[in-house]
């Protein structure tokens, strides 16, 4: 039988107001799929990038690498990447999060999640190099892990946490970057890996 490559899928949109938004697609990629990616994404050249806070060389907590079109390089906290070549799994997720979000992205980060103790900071991809309101796509596999954010400014609003399970989209939009913070946080619930694919457009122009 014939099935639709999007059969399964579900989506769910956050309107948070001063033009932030937010929607949340489940079962983004043939199951089958998700599992080969899951599987060889792991087993990518990954590295524990250091950066500097505070004046000091810290390692960050997660396992992380750059990849994209050769003029999309990359800095983060103050450390410039060059991007590596894309292999033919992170072009099949970004040909599926390319559909699902309606955008072309030219690179993506790739971040392992080895277990729970494991997380991303607060922060907010909001790099100049990214353009006014970028528009971020944000694909989990593996170990479903808490995803929250809180705005910058208002104290009144409410932290959102979302849970982003296997094979799930987040896209984050609009003024998003501008306004929130987002953050993985550690966990002491027993937890697998997780791999998750930031897609970003990168403006050369910028740097
Ligand atoms: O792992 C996630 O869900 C978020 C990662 C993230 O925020 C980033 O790489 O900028
Ligand atoms: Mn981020």
């Amino acid at each position: 039988m014939q099935t639709s490559l999007f059969d399964e899928l579900t989506e769910e949109q956050i309107d948070l107001g001063q033009g932030c938004s937010l929607r949340l697609l489940q079962q983004v990629l043939p199951a089958e799929l998700a599992g080969t990616c899951l599987q060889r994404l792991a087993a990518l050249e990954l590295e524990q990038t250091r950066i500097r806070i505070a004046g000091r060389d810290v390692p960050i907590p997660r396992l992380n690498a750059w990849h994209g079109d050769p003029e999309a390089a990359y800095a983060y906290s103050g450390v410039y990447f060059s991007p590596r070549p894309w292999t033919g799994e992170l072009q099949a997720c970004r040909e599926y999060c390319e559909q699902h979000s309606r955008s072309r992205f030219n690179s993506v980060l790739v971040n392992l999640y080895r277990d729970g103790n494991d997380s991303v900071a607060w922060h907010a991809d909001d790099e100049p190099y990214l353009g006014r309101n970028p528009l971020i796509a944000s694909l989990s596999l593996g170990a479903a892990r808490r995803f929250r954010l809180k705005h910058r400014s208002d104290k009144q609003r409410k932290p959102l946490t979302l849970t982003l399970p296997h094979n799930s989209l987040l896209i984050m939009q609009g003024a998003l970057q501008h306004h929130w913070l987002h953050t993985v946080p550690k966990t002491r619930q027993a937890c697998a890996a997780r791999i998750n694919l930031t897609f970003r457009r990168v403006i050369p122009d910028l740097h």
